[in-house]
């Protein structure tokens, strides 16, 4: 019986969550979901009997140990615990817990802070690819003081790799960059994260709701979840009645300066701001010659291109590098983690 699991809670980017080592948890995949799901708090949306914050962006886990892959020094899998069902889903990747597992890797030992800039390649389980991660160590040691995206943390500069189709196996898994649901044109796409992208004045809204006000709106969450039930079977996701992907990509012309503008769903709350791997994946979109994202996007020139994403908490700057067709090869982007607490976690 394992009651008390050694665990730190991070924020990751705009996410939140508990980071194990894999050597903590229990071995067997049943009792590690339902010791994560009491942990939690999980069956229920408050989740006020464990840790989750009643919302999926802080019902996270991490789960580190070394790689024993000659390509990559660290292994990261992602588990979602879903609030209201304590359900635990690996369907997914998520890019913004990604930004703890560095600071974490270093905290447990698992490797050493280097004097000034310590680099890391993380093997993402979930999907397969890897990415770099960086972050400044100034004397060897993690300072968690600096100002970031979200008032305090460590910088995390992540470079993306190999990512298209990294759960749907293509990158237009659908074969083409526009597809018809519903009698909506829909854009199927994962350069990162499984995402149906669809003009948010095609259903009616403006694309600069409040996330509230959007999940509020009945109606529109039950077009989105008849589309996404759609896809997922087009994305080669199979039924995705209980997965977290693909999920839902409301654009519209960026009203600040910004690439575009993005509200999502993740897939059935509505994102305070947006999932790492989920810009990434819309700003590859918006380069695309044909997607539903292209004519309402600012995309710049050349092969380096800053494309920054407006979401309803700010913007978030994907630098993606194109071939000399106009694929994006890598995608980077700047995340910030910080340590909250550390000590046994009662699950
Ligand atoms: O897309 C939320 C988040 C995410 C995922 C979600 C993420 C990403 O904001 O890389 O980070 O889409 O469930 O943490």
């Amino acid at each position: 019986m394992f009651e008390a699991v050694r665990c730190m809670w991070m924020r990751g980017g705009t996410s939140k969550g508990g980071f194990f080592l894999a050597a903590d948890l229990p071995s067997d995949v049943a009792s590690r979901n339902a010791w994560l799901a009491r942990a939690m708090g999980s069956p229920d949306a408050s989740q006020a009997d464990g840790m989750g914050g009643g919302h999926p962006l802080t019902s996270k886990v991490a789960i580190v140990s070394r790689s024993a892959r000659p390509d990559a020094d660290l292994d990261y899998y992602f588990l979602q615990v879903v609030p209201e069902t304590g359900q635990v889903a690996d369907d997914q990747n998520c890019g913004n817990m990604l930004a703890g597992v560095l600071p974490f890797a270093i905290e447990r030992g698992l490797l050493d802070a280097a004097d000034g800039v310590t680099e890391a390649r993380v093997l993402q389980v979930n999907t397969g690819a890897v990415a770099a991660l960086r972050i400044a160590t100034p004397g060897g040691r993690l300072r968690y003081g600096e100002a970031m995206d979200t008032k305090s943390g460590i910088e995390v500069e992540i470079e993306f790799r190999d990512i298209a189709g990294s759960k749907c196996g293509q990158l237009l898994p659908a074969g083409s960059a526009v597809q018809e649901i519903d009698g909506i044109d829909c854009t199927l796409i994962d350069n990162g994260m499984p995402c149906i992208i669809v003009a948010a004045a095609a259903l009616g809204v403006t694309g600069y709701e409040d996330p509230a006000d959007l999940e509020a709106n009945r109606e529109l969450r039950r077009r989105i979840e008849n589309i996404r039930l759609k896809a997922g079977p087009l994305m080669g996701l199979g039924d995705v009645t209980e997965k977290p992907v693909p999920k839902m990509m409301l654009v519209a012309p960026a009203r600040g300066g910004a690439a575009l503008c993005v509200r999502s769903f993740i897939p059935h709350r509505a994102h305070r701001s947006i999932g790492a791997l989920a810009a990434v994946t819309v700003a590859t979109a918006a380069l695309l010659p044909d997607s539903v994202a292209t004519p309402l996007a600012r995309n710049g020139s050349g092969s380096r291109r800053r494309m920054t994403i407006e979401h309803p908490g700010g913007t978030i700057d994907c630098i993606l590098s194109l071939d000399a067709d106009g694929n994006v090869k890598s995608a980077g982007l700047a995340r910030s983690a910080r340590k909250l607490m550390d000590g046994m976690l009662f699950g």
